[in-house]
């Protein structure tokens, strides 16, 4: 056997537990045979089929890092990372429906809820009966969401939440919405409250017209007077560390999913270049082509090694924020890089929806933009070097 395999340079595949492997396999067989077949129409139509969740939960899919006890999978940073990779092969809409969910929604739940919170959501959120989405971005608050102006307001029975939240991942068709808003009984600071569909003055109108993660639904939060009980205030934490300890773990999802969508950009240019002639022979065999296969390999290779550190730390309890924005930034903007560049390898054709190339770059423009812009996370890193904060 070769020491040298193409796809997979440095032997990632030897750096991972048998049960990560098969974790991984099975994300892959039900990416490929239920996400695929759906991916090019529904990214067309612009629709994301809720009855995906069902599916997602079955296939062990949502809340990979939950306990069991809870409905999740109880595994570990690794795992998550393997499965938001092969869902991203697909489609980064798709990653995003169930990294929501996962890291966004259950997560804050499990991590900030009480027991009855707890045990009320995240059985049916695991199973995918239950869609969650989680409202931090705001029209007026987007990079920097500490100028939020959703209000919550203390009333006899609990708090009166006001105001609108604004790109939010699945909202449209939500049943459980985690919200951030500054509370003036806690002294103005944020603080999340778990909000459900149906409540008086709560509405999640949809946002039509995106060119980009057409297959995830996206829509606003509109909170007007929303009354909840006490229930509802997700008790463990106070502070942006709340919305920001769940964004560590979905911007590291991030970072391995988008080297998935990559990986597909990838084997998709080389093998069009092995299968296409011209000047009489295949264009994999030009400089030119090959050193945009070289570059591509380096890239992706280099970003899979270091979210698999990263993952590592994260299961030792040795991560840290830098680090994810580190790899989020990094494979983020590579991601893109090689997206556009595999487009432009696949000549005319890189423009069809049929050689799917143009959908993943698209795609890559959100990811690269949303829990933190690649700028955002460049200014994180400054700070962190240099003692010096560079936001304003
Ligand atoms: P700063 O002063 O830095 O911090 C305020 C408080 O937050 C704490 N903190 C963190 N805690 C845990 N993890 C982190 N990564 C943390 N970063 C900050 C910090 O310790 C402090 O705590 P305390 O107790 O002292 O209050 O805050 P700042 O206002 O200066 O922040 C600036 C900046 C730019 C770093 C931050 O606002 C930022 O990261 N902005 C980007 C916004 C963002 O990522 N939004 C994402 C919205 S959700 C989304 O996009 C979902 S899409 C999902 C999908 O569809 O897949
Ligand atoms: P802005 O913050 O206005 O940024 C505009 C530009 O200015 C960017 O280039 C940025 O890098 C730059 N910039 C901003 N501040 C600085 C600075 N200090 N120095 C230098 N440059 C700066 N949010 C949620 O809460 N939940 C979700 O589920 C969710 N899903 C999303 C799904 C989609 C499809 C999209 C597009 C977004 C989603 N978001 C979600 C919102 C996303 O997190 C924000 O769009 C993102 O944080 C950027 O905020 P903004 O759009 O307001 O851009």
């Amino acid at each position: 056997l070769s020491r040298f395999q193409w796809d997979d340079a440095l032997r990632l595949d030897t750096q991972l537990s048998e049960d990560e492997r098969m974790l991984r396999d099975a994300a892959r067989d039900f990416a490929q045979s239920v996400l695929q077949p759906r991916v090019i129409k529904a990214f067309r139509e612009e629709t994301s089929d809720p009855s995906l969740f069902p599916l997602m939960g079955e296939a062990g899919l949502l809340g990979v890092t939950v306990p069991e006890e809870y409905g999740g999978l109880g595994a570990g940073y690794v795992t998550y990372g393997l499965v938001a990779r092969e869902i991203e092969r697909v489609d980064s809409g798709y990653r995003s429906m169930m990294s929501v969910q996962s890291s966004l929604v259950m997560y804050p739940i499990y991590a900030y809820g009480s027991e009855e919170q707890r045990q009320k959501y995240l059985p049916g959120l695991a199973s995918g009966q239950l869609i969650g989405c989680f409202g931090l971005t705001e029209p007026d608050a987007g990079s920097d969401p500490a100028g939020m102006k959703t209000r919550a307001v203390k009333t006899d029975s609990g708090y009166r939440l006001t105001g609108s939240k604004m790109w939010i991942s699945n909202a449209p068709f939500a049943d459980v919405f985690v919200v951030w808003a500054k509370s003036e009984a806690h002294g103005g600071r944020i603080r999340g409250f778990v909000l459900e569909k149906g409540m008086e003055g709560l509405s999640a109108p949809v946002i039509e017209g995106k060119l980009s993660l057409r297959a995830s639904t996206t829509g606003e939060i509109v909170m007007n007077n929303v009354e909840v009980g006490e229930d509802a205030l997700l008790p463990h934490v106070e502070g942006l560390k709340g919305p920001f300890g769940c964004l560590n773990r979905a911007r590291y999802g991030i970072a391995w999913g988008v080297m998935g969508a990559a990986e597909f950009c990838w084997h998709a240019a080389r093998q069009y270049g092995l299968d296409r002639k011209q000047f009489d022979k295949p264009i994999a065999g030009t400089q030119l082509f090959q050193k945009k296969l070289a570059d591509m390999q380096t890239e992706i290779t280099l970003g899979l090694q270091a979210a698999l550190q990263v993952g590592r730390l994260l299961d030792e309890a040795q991560g840290a924020p830098e680090m994810i924005s580190l790899i989020k930034r990094n494979n983020c903007g590579k991601a893109l890089d090689i997206a556009r560049v595999a487009r432009d390898m696949h000549g005319g054709n890189g423009i069809s929806e049929e050689f799917q190339v143009i959908r993943h770059m698209v795609n890559l423009e959100t990811v690269n933009t949303y829990e933190g812009t690649h700028d955002v996370h460049a200014l994180i890193l400054g700070r962190a070097q240099t003692g010096l904060q560079a936001f304003f």
